[in-house]
């Protein structure tokens, strides 16, 4: 006698499609069979049942380095996420110059405990990496659990320079940390927009010529040289140009330890959304921008072929007030305009119906994207699959439930949803995390707290076979050690 029986639905997985009853105790997927009992039965019978998804990238309680503060916290986005079929996710921890690592992480920590309705993990942004951060406190921040570090080279509050992205390569490398980035070239943004503002060009359109698909490709190619140099997993977030999706493949197919995600408004949104009348383009302002058709379509060949291991929403929530998009006032120009767009809610049913729904990817590829590898690459060891000893975290999917998405039903804090009257079919009615019901036909029934932080584990490598540059290997550069 199981705690709960999910009854009659089909399995999906990131590699099969079976019909089996799932047995649950104790939180944990105990058996897959048939004519399975439990004190608690779930009828899944016409449903899909699929691993709940893992949001990797989103952005809650988290103040921008100019003050500006996420409209979610561990609260609100954790309940839109559950309501867009995840049982986990893991935003970022962002460290500010001045502070220590250990101090951002237990400041995240008194954030997220007692709030979450899902497991939760940080990504730690590492925008101050002293002597101190790299020899004490970024191993502290993995041996807690924390196992993958995120830099910009862009934004003059947050960004290292190539040698301090050397630095932190290394020292990843060094616990098996996965790095991330941010690449984009910040003297080509900077100079571009002074130039626009300079002549007049102010408004939220201008944020997209402001950020040339080439300040993308040249950080994409600078970023992967400098994990090659050092043979360091690298991970480039939110792709969002044909070229800087060829260079990650590229460097995947030589064997180098390079990863890519791309996000949902890249698929689905241009830069005409930038150009919608008044301010309203600002809701569509996030960084890299938003581009064009042929792009779209360029990144779903890439989604379809693997370049891209994770499919992220970047949920980076600014209200359309004075709170968030218009807090520098109604004529801000476009250079001070929070960047980001909310979607954690969303993430799901557009991939499941504009995917799955129109033949682009399989429902196999839809579990990979959604939930398998982002577990897989990011360490979390009892999620991402349905399989007897993980986690019982759950997500039953009506395949033929059509929905017009509405910003009342993203359960967030935004007072928008960029995807406002698209038409999606295929929507998640119950999510289980730890065989808990989080929601259950439109309802919440998760209190706030039963997430609980999940330490990671370092990222599986096996396969890549690397890149060791002549001049840093001991065997050809006249044996000098000067790196692991
Ligand atoms: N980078 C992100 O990852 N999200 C929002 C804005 C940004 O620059
Ligand atoms: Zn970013
Ligand atoms: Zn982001």
């Amino acid at each position: 006698m199981f705690d709960l029986v999910i009854k009659g639905g089909q399995i999906v997985t990131a590699t099969d499609t079976y019909d089996a009853d799932i047995g649950i105790s104790d939180g944990q997927i105990a058996a897959l069979g048939r004519g399975l009992d439990g004190q608690d039965t779930i009828d899944a019978t016409g449903k899909l049942v699929m691993p709940g998804g893992i949001e990797a990238h989103c952005h809650i309680a988290q103040e921008s380095a100019t003050g500006g503060m996420t409209s979610d916290d561990y609260r609100s986005g954790s309940i839109s996420a559950a309501f867009g079929g995840n049982s986990c996710f893991v935003p970022f921890a962002a460290q500010h110059r001045g502070m220590g690592v250990t101090e951002t992480l237990d400041l995240y920590d008194s954030r997220a405990q007692g709030s979450s309705v899902i497991d939760y993990g940080y990504h730690l942004i590492v925008a101050d990496p002293t002597e101190k951060v790299l020899t004490e406190e970024l191993p502290a921040a993995f041996a807690r659990g924390v196992t993958s570090f995120k830099v910009f080279m862009t934004y003059d509050l947050m960004r290292v320079d190539d040698r301090q992205f050397l630095d932190i390569l290394t020292v990843a490398k060094t616990h098996g940390a996965l790095t991330m980035v941010h690449a984009e070239n910040s003297g080509m943004i900077s100079w571009i927009s002074d130039r626009l503002v300079a002549a007049g060009h102010t408004s939220p359109r201008y944020h997209a010529p402001s950020h040339p698909a080439l300040a993308e490709s040249e950080a994409v190619n600078r970023a992967i040289s400098l994990a090659k140099l050092v043979d360091a997993a690298l991970l480039i977030v939110h792709v969002s140009t044909p070229e800087g999706a060829a260079l990650i493949s590229d460097a995947r197919l030589a064997g180098a330890k390079i990863f890519g995600e791309t996000c949902t408004q890249y698929l689905f949104l241009t830069r005409d959304d930038l150009d919608r009348p008044g301010m309203d383009g600002a809701k569509f302002m996030c960084s890299p921008p938003l581009r064009d058709v042929p792009t779209q379509e360029a990144l779903w060949r890439h989604l379809q072929a693997g370049t891209f291991s994770v499919f992220s929403s970047d949920h980076a929530p600014y209200r359309f007030d004075e709170s968030g998009k218009l807090a520098n006032g109604p004529d801000a120009t476009f250079k001070q305009i929070a960047n980001g767009m909310p979607g954690i809610g969303m993430r799901l049913p557009m991939l499941f119906s504009e995917g799955v729904g129109k033949g682009r990817i399989t429902l196999q590829q839809f579990v990979a994207l959604s939930a398998t590898n982002a577990a897989r690459l990011y360490g979390l060891e009892k999620k991402g699959s349905i399989a007897i000893g993980m986690d019982a975290d759950i997500a039953i999917w009506d395949p033929n439930e059509t929905r017009t998405v509405t910003v009342e039903d993203q359960h967030d804090n935004m007072n928008y949803t960029p995807f406002e009257g698209w038409q999606v079919t295929g929507w998640p009615v119950t999510v289980l995390s730890r065989g808990h019901r989080v929601i259950d036909a439109g309802k919440l029934l998760a209190q706030p707290g039963h997430g609980q932080y999940v330490a990671r584990a370092k990222t599986d490598l096996t396969g890549y076979p690397g890149h060791r540059a002549v001049e840093l290997d001991p065997k050809t550069n006249f044996g000098a050690e000067i790196a692991p």
